[in-house]
């Protein structure tokens, strides 16, 4: 049908659903892309028919992944600025959003990279978890500005993003320990700061994030490591803003466990949280482009940056 998204943006949705494409900001930038791919694509006179086809593409993007706002920020930003009269003035508004988008989310992870760079010292150990683009950015300014930082790089099961973060961290010149996730809490003595990512934030300071962010914030706390969350404000939920709450994505089994070693030990459940929710009485600090806040106030900035709500332009 007309309302079906081209194959291009069909296949951004696929790779963002199997995670060849993933992590907030990156799936965030590919899903603004998509947009304008659909935009450029569409050939139809009707502006009305250019609108239909530009939100069945938004939500087909939106169904993907659930616990990123960064994708329905990104998905209500272009379309917000999809207006005209005509389909040309139309198509233009959506390429001209999308690209003022994809180049906002470089400028605000360079600026937050200054501010969570500012955190570290000269000589300081860090430990990570998953691969967070914003978080590295911290530590790769830090390095940047001469400083001599080295890491503790766990490998987060069940996929292993932490290989990731190894090889970007070593490609920046900071000297690796990779560890096995139930190996942090040992590893804490010899860390200055605990450094992650987001997928959202709460209006409440909760900080969503890869499965095992929230014990490690309970154990950095209990051994006396400061722990930030280093994100852009596009990770910021608007919709919590009236009480809603963040889905959880829960992922296949077969990424925890081999289907043939299941069948062997029998009758099992698996369960597959891809993230969890930090409290924000175990984050020190929210790192954004506009600077450091403690999580409790993180809704301030919320208020000012979304307060007209989250209205969903892709809806049918
Ligand atoms: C990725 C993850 C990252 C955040 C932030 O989870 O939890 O910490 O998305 O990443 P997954 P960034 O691998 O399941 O997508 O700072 O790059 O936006």
């Amino acid at each position: 049908t007309d309302h079906e998204p081209v194959p291009a943006v069909a296949a951004t949705a696929e790779e963002i659903a199997t995670m060849e494409i993933r992590g907030a900001a990156a799936i965030a930038d590919a899903a603004a892309r998509a947009l304008a791919t659909q935009a450029e694509a569409i050939d139809v006179d009707d502006p009305e028919a250019f609108r239909a086809s530009m939100r069945a593409a938004a939500r087909t993007l939106h169904e993907t992944r659930p616990t990123a706002v960064s994708l329905p920020n990104a998905l209500r930003y272009v379309l917000q600025r999809m207006n005209g009269r005509t389909v040309d003035e139309l198509r233009r508004g959506v390429t001209s959003a999308s690209a003022a988008f994809v180049d906002q989310l470089d400028r605000a992870q360079e600026d937050l990279a200054r501010v969570g760079a500012n955190r570290l010292a000269d000589g300081d150990t860090v430990m990570t978890h998953c691969h967070s683009t914003d978080a590295l950015a911290c530590i790769e300014e830090a390095v940047d500005q001469g400083k001599s930082i080295s890491a503790v790089v766990k490998e987060t099961r069940p996929r292993n993003q932490g290989h990731i973060t190894a090889e970007q961290l070593r490609d920046a010149g900071v000297p690796v320990t990779l560890i096995v996730d139930s190996a942090a809490r040992r590893y804490l003595d010899e860390v200055d700061h605990v450094l992650v990512g987001a997928d959202s934030i709460a209006a409440d300071g909760g900080v969503i994030n890869k499965i095992g962010t929230s014990g490690l914030a309970v154990n950095a706390r209990e051994r006396g490591v400061p722990i930030m969350t280093a994100a852009q404000t596009i990770k910021l939920h608007p919709e919590t803003l009236t009480g809603h709450t963040v889905e959880i994505e829960m992922r296949a089994e077969e990424e925890v466990i081999d289907p043939v070693v299941r069948d062997e030990i029998g009758e099992i459940a698996v369960e597959n949280p891809a993230f969890d929710v930090t409290p924000p009485r175990y984050m020190d600090a929210i790192v954004t482009e506009h600077g450091q806040f403690p999580p409790e106030s993180i809704v301030t900035l919320m208020r000012e940056l979304f307060g007209e709500g989250a209205e969903e332009p892709w809806a049918e």
